[in-house]
């Protein structure tokens, strides 16, 4: 199997996921293709390219990262074959170089939010709000996590991993257990799959209820996200999809038949209000939800009309 089947199929079954782990495995399958593809015609090459683009944009319909890291990689202008290659291979270097960085940046920006002694409730697995709390931790701040379940998929559990590796002290919590903890917490931080135009954040199910409880709390609510997270398309009015995936997630295919005319809804994702947001960590600074406008027209950059090809 080609790496390109591969990591269309691993991005789909969700062997790779989290929005920035899904986007530099997206740019790095572009590179695979264009350094293996072997004709003398830039035609043919192009088109096989697209092909690419095409089968990895359809694997996931919510992270916003993905979308936006194939048209970086894709943002090519070539008279050969041999330039159209190089170009590719470049535009993905750049990209996962970017997104490590990044991440990294975040953790730097968002542990200065961390004050010695807090709890931090965080949801699902993100890179970067771990990288936020591990960054705290490493400062010498005497800190604490609790982190959720995640039903179906238990990403937790890789959160709980993360944490413990790092010698983090950690209390793992169901997600129906989120409003009786926040009166611990000190800080919400969590990640993002999609940040609208208008600073409304997407991000795992269960995240907008964090928002309500922190919000009721008066915890303040971080997000931790790189620009590329943002959606450049709602700034033409579109709503991010939200994946709707198998119900045999939530029940097994066994328990399915016994109630055969049980519907079961298995979202993987929700939307936050920005108005419950207090703060988004990004590579660029700490910005209030507010300028995600900003962010989409001036620091990605893309014209309305750009923004608005998917590139199929
Ligand atoms: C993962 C999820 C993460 C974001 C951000 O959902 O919601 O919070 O993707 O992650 P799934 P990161 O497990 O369904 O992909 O900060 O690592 O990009």
């Amino acid at each position: 199997m080609t790496i390109l089947l591969e990591t269309a199929e691993k991005i789909r079954n969700m062997e790779i996921r989290g929005a920035g782990r899904i986007a530099r495995a997206a740019a790095l399958a572009l590179k695979d293709e264009a350094k293996s593809i072997e004709t003398d015609s830039l035609d043919d090459f192009n088109g096989k390219m697209k092909a690419a683009y095409k089968m990895l944009y359809l694997t996931r319909p919510t992270a916003v990262s993905l979308p936006n890291a194939l048209r970086i990689v894709m943002r090519y202008k070539a008279a050969t074959v041999e330039e159209a290659r190089s170009q590719i291979i470049a535009n993905a270097d750049a990209f996962v170089t970017g997104s490590e960085n990044a991440v990294k940046r975040i953790g730097e920006i968002g542990a200065r939010r961390i004050k010695d002694g807090y709890t931090i409730m965080t949801h699902c697995n993100s890179s970067a709000a771990a990288q936020i709390i591990q960054t705290a931790f490493k400062t010498k701040k005497d800190i604490s996590v609790i982190a959720t379940e995640t039903r179906p998929r238990m990403q937790g559990y890789v959160t709980v991993d993360i944490m413990q590796k790092a010698g983090i002290p950690t209390t793992l919590i169901l997600d129906s257990a989120v409003r009786y903890n926040m009166k611990k917490a000190d800080a919400v931080v969590v990640g993002a799959d999609a940040i609208t135009v208008n600073g409304n954040l997407i991000n795992k199910v269960g995240t907008s209820q964090l928002a309500l409880a922190a919000h009721e709390a008066r915890v303040p609510f971080i997000v931790a996200a790189e620009t590329y997270k943002f959606s450049p398309r709602t700034l033409l009015g579109e709503l991010v999809e939200i994946e709707e995936r198998d119900p045999s997630e939530v029940l097994s295919p066994e328990m399915q038949k016994k109630w055969p005319n049980l519907k079961i809804a298995n979202p993987a994702f929700d939307i936050t209000p920005h108005s419950y947001i207090d703060l988004i960590c990004t590579e660029i600074g700490a910005i209030p939800p507010e300028m995600a406008y900003w962010v989409i027209t001036e620091k990605l950059g893309w014209e309305i009309e750009e923004a608005g090809e998917n590139g199929i």
